[in-house]
């Protein structure tokens, strides 16, 4: 039987890739590179370093370590402008009513993203007291698809992998979830995260009791 949930954060609970893609743009503008939507897209679940190295990759520009760590600075703060008017409006729809439904069922809840900003997004967004625990890019040394940040999740709460369900929209955080032995359900496109369990457009309408029987 199935014990706890473990939530990623972007594209699960909050749509915070809108103000990645947008801080990222601006720091693009260093070094005269224009990022697509598309390009976002396969930035998301991707740490910040890594999705730094991408972009500089997409721009054929090499940059030295002292610049990628001045820009990795930069993007950041770019972005924490952008998520410091974040409010309980951003919540996804039928997220708040599904934690709901969880807590009344007696699963323990707890976060598994690759963001090192998670306390400020769920603080402003009014989602923190819902977590019972948190596994955010700050905890963790390997990111997705390694399960690193999903076992912690599993054992911080004192549950096997077995007991517990990821909810992911990224590919590489599906990936992250199965390599460690648990349940994936998608937030998204079937096509897309083919390797979950089941796949839900939103949150909008689930009946949890329905959603959470394998
Ligand atoms: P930060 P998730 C991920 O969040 C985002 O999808 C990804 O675009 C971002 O680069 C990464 O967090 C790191 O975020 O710069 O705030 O540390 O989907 O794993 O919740
Ligand atoms: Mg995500």
């Amino acid at each position: 039987t199935y014990k706890a949930c473990l939530f990623d954060l972007d594209g699960v609970l909050v749509d915070t890739a809108i103000y990645h893609f947008q801080a990222w743009k601006m720091l693009g503008e260093n070094f005269n590179y224009q990022l697509t939507e598309e390009q976002n897209e396969q930035l998301k679940g991707v740490s910040r370093v890594e999705s730094l190295n991408r972009i500089l990759d997409w721009a054929n520009y090499s940059a030295t370590s002292e610049q990628k760590e001045a820009w990795l600075i930069e993007k950041n703060e770019n972005y924490l402008q952008l998520i410091s008017t974040m409010n309980p409006a951003e919540i996804l729809p039928g997220v708040l009513d599904f934690l709901g439904q969880i807590k009344e069922l007696g699963y323990k809840i707890a976060l598994g993203s690759a963001s090192k900003n998670s306390e400020v997004i769920l603080t402003k967004t009014g989602l923190l007291p819902w977590f019972d625990l948190i596994i955010d890019g700050n905890k963790v040394t390997k990111s997705k698809p390694d399960p690193e940040v999903f076992l912690k999740g599993a054992e911080g709460l004192g549950f096997k992998p077995e007991e517990c369900i990821v909810f992911e929209d990224a590919q590489a955080g599906v990936e992250a979830a199965k390599k460690g032995g648990m349940k994936a359900i998608g937030i998204g496109e079937a096509d897309v995260l083919s390797e979950a369990d089941k796949v839900i457009p939103t949150f909008f309408g689930v009946k949890a009791t329905e959603l959470l029987k394998f």
